[in-house]
C-alpha cells in the first residue's frame, strides 16, 4: 500500500504523486464510493489517497481516499443538481485578474470572494499585466486595491512580462497548496511557467477580436513547483459556484456587509430596501463600497450562472 496525492483527474484516470517525486497513473478500484459526497467525481485534485501498485502494468489502483481538510465545489453544469469537486485540501486561493486584455468584471471578483468565504479558504487577488496599464488602468487598479485591501483581501501587483513581484508571490505560496482561478487569458499558465520553466505549459494568445482568452485545457491540474509549493491551475473554469447558498445568507459572505448587518433594525434584514438598514446607510456614506453592494444586489437578483 502506498500513499499519494492526486495531481490530475481526467474522468476515471488519475495522475498521482508519491514517494520522492514519483508519478504513477491510477484507476479506481471497483465501486469506490465516498460516503456523504454526492458528486460526479469521487476523487479530485489534491486528494490524499492510498493505492496499490499493479506490477504488471506499472499502474496504480486507488483503494481509499483519506479525509479531506476542505474542498471546493463547482456545479457540474448549469442544469445539473450534481456538483463536482474542483479541488481538495487547499490552503489558499488566488484570483488572478487583469484590468485590460481581458478586463475582469468586478462582479466576477466578488463571486469568487464570496465562494472562498463560504468554503473558509483564505483568498488573495493577483493583478496581472501591469506592464500594459496606462493612466486609466492604473487608476482603476488603485481603486480596486483600495476597496479590497480595506476589507482584508491582499492584492498583489504582477507583471509576468517584466517579471515584477514574482518573488512576493513565491513567498506567499511557499510550503502551501494554492489554487489559482481567474477568467481565461489573465495569465495563470504563464505564471506557472515562470515559476517552473520545465513545465512548459501551453499558453493562449489573446484573440484580438474577442478580447478573450481561448480555453485550452479543461481539467484542473496540480503542479509541484521547485520552491516547495503546490499550485492548482483551473483552466477554462469561469469561477466556482457555491452550491446551496441560500438567498438570505448571501450577505454573510460579503465580509463588510455581514459586519455591518448587526446594526440593522431588523435581524432578518436583507439590505435591499428595509427601513433602518445599516448596510444601506453605510453604502450611502461611502463606508461600504458601492461596487461591492452592487455585486451583492446582482447576486441577490439571481443573475447567477453567468460567471459560474
Ligand atoms: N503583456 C503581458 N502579457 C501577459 C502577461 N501575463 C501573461 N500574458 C499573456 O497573456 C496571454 C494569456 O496567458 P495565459 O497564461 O495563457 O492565460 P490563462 O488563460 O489565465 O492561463 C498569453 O499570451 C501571455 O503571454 C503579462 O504580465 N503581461
Ligand atoms: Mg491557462
Ligand atoms: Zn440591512
Amino acid at each position: 500500500m502506498e500513499k499519494g496525492v492526486v495531481l490530475k483527474s481526467t474522468g476515471s484516470r488519475y495522475r498521482v504523486l508519491y514517494g520522492e517525486g514519483k508519478i504513477i497513473n491510477c484507476s479506481i478500484k471497483g465501486k469506490l464510493r465516498i460516503k456523504e459526497f454526492r458528486t460526479t467525481n469521487p476523487i479530485a485534485v489534491g486528494d490524499n489517497i492510498l493505492f496499490e501498485i499493479d506490477r504488471k502494468t506499472n499502474s496504480g489502483i486507488i483503494t481509499e481516499v483519506l479525509d479531506r481538510r476542505n474542498w471546493i465545489l463547482r456545479k457540474a453544469s448549469n442544469l445539473s443538481k450534481h456538483s463536482q469537486i474542483l479541488a481538495a485540501n487547499i490552503d489558499q486561493v488566488f484570483l488572478m485578474i487583469t484590468i485590460i486584455l481581458p478586463e475582469t468584471p468586478v462582479e466576477f471578483i466578488d463571486r469568487f470572494l464570496i465562494s472562498a468565504e463560504a468554503y473558509r479558504v483564505p483568498a488573495k487577488i493577483i493583478i496581472n499585466k501591469t506592464d500594459l496599464y496606462g493612466e486609466d488602468e492604473l487608476a482603476k487598479m488603485e481603486y480596486l486595491e483600495s476597496i479590497y485591501n480595506k476589507i482584508g483581501y491582499e492584492c498583489i501587483r504582477l507583471s509576468l512580462k517584466e517579471l515584477t513581484n514574482l518573488e512576493v508571490l513565491r513567498d506567499l505560496m511557499k510550503g502551501k497548496t494554492s489554487l489559482i482561478s481567474g477568467n481565461s487569458g489573465v495569465g495563470k499558465t504563464t505564471l506557472l511557467n515562470a515559476f517552473n520553466p520545465l513545465l512548459n505549459l501551453k499558453t493562449a494568445e489573446i484573440s484580438d477580436y474577442h478580447k478573450q482568452g481561448k480555453h485550452i485545457t479543461t481539467f484542473p491540474e496540480m503542479h509541484q513547483l521547485p520552491f516547495g509549493a503546490f499550485v492548482i491551475d483551473t483552466p477554462g473554469i469561469k469561477g466556482f459556484g457555491v452550491v446551496d447558498m441560500e438567498r438570505n445568507e448571501i450577505y454573510h459572505f460579503f465580509r463588510e456587509i455581514f459586519g455591518k448587518s448587526k446594526e440593522c433594525r431588523f435581524n432578518n434584514c436583507l439590505h435591499l430596501d428595509e427601513p433602518g438598514c445599516a448596510v444601506r446607510s453605510a453604502v450611502e456614506k461611502g463606508e461600504i463600497a458601492f461596487l461591492r453592494y452592487k455585486s451583492y444586489l446582482n447576486i441577490m437578483d439571481g443573475d447567477n450562472g453567468k460567471y459560474r
